[in-house]
């Protein structure tokens, strides 16, 4: 029996309690349906399937004070910090199966904590139509998932922002943003103020993805802890529609797959979470089944030039 290349725990998180769109509580379910298991056991990876955590269901309220449902989103956090922790300090690769992207909070704060504790440096790869980096006072929506870097650079709400045991998890240094295409006004000043690296969809257009991804994953090391947060809705809506907020004009396929493809080939990913994916918005689970297509190329599959590992 070979050693597997890596071993991985799934671990679902069922809610939308972030979101302004509600159904992403149904992804995990629908990447399982996609076959996501079997697809990475394809490839030499052990996988186990830690099932689904538990939390408190959707109030559907209002924002208040800016923000929606926050004790619920804390809850939803702790739980995913706490099994995305568990499944690191045991030497597993976490795959968080969101669940809207205010969930990324926990499993970040998790990852960050680890790599504290491991004396490991970190990069976080944001793939995203949007920065995800609004505050109480900048949210145009009260959404708290278009707050979690923010949050994770130390602003937002003091249970989020220390989830982790340790404010902030991230240095904004340590953060690439890949794809984005919809900044809320306040947002985006405040990204220029932290000096986030963007590789907005101006960058790709005229650079092109392989330029783009070189400059996201330079200076990685032998000690680096690459963790990506990719948000479904990254992907052009042509072939995404999945999703609660589609944006247009995102990566083509082919783009997405050299993206993934070049992140594979640097052999430092070590944890990872898939966000936002919205069975109620999809066609006949088309958004799943590319979800588990582009978790494969970052699992190696790739057609015949890889140079092997
Ligand atoms: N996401 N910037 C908008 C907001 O309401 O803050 C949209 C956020 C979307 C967040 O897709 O993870
Ligand atoms: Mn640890
Ligand atoms: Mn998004
Ligand atoms: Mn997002």
């Amino acid at each position: 029996q070979p050693e597997p290349l890596h071993r991985v725990s799934l671990i679902g998180a069922p809610t939308d309690v972030g979101a302004g769109t509600r159904g992403a509580s149904m992804g995990p379910e629908a990447m399982r349906v996609a076959d996501l298991q079997a697809t990475l056991e394809s490839h030499g990876v052990e996988v186990l399937d830690r099932g689904n955590l538990t939390g408190p269901s959707n109030p559907w309220q209002p924002p208040v004070e800016g923000y929606r449902h926050l004790d619920q989103v804390v809850a939803w956090n702790q739980a995913v910090h706490d099994a995305v922790h568990a499944e690191l300090a045991q030497g597993r690769m976490p795959i968080l199966l969101g669940g809207d992207h205010c969930l990324a909070i926990g499993s970040i704060s998790a990852v960050a904590r680890h790599c504290r504790e491991a004396g490991k440096r970190l990069r976080v790869l944001w793939l995203d139509a949007h920065a995800d980096f609004n505050t109480s006072l900048l949210t145009p929506s009260g959404n708290i998932h278009g707050m979690p870097v923010a949050c994770l650079c130390g602003h937002g709400p003091q249970e989020l922002v220390e989830i982790g045991g340790h404010a902030p998890a991230l240095n904004p240094k340590w953060v690439r943003q890949i794809g984005i295409r919809s900044v809320d006004p306040g947002e985006k000043r405040f990204v220029h103020e932290m000096g986030l690296e963007v590789f907005d969809m101006r960058f790709i257009d005229e650079m092109g993805m392989r330029h783009t991804m070189e400059l996201a994953l330079a200076t990685l090391d032998a000690n680096t802890h690459l963790h990506v947060s990719f948000d479904v809705d990254f992907l052009d809506p042509e072939i995404a529609p999945g999703v609660g907020t589609t944006i247009p004009g995102g990566p083509t396929y082919r783009e997405a797959q050299l993206c993934m493809e070049m992140i594979a080939d640097t052999g430092r990913l070590a944890s990872l979470d898939v966000m936002e994916l919205n069975p109620a918005l999809d066609l006949r689970n088309k958004t799943a089944a590319l979800a588990v297509d582009l978790i494969e190329s970052l699992f190696g599959k790739s057609t015949l030039m890889r140079a092997p590992r």
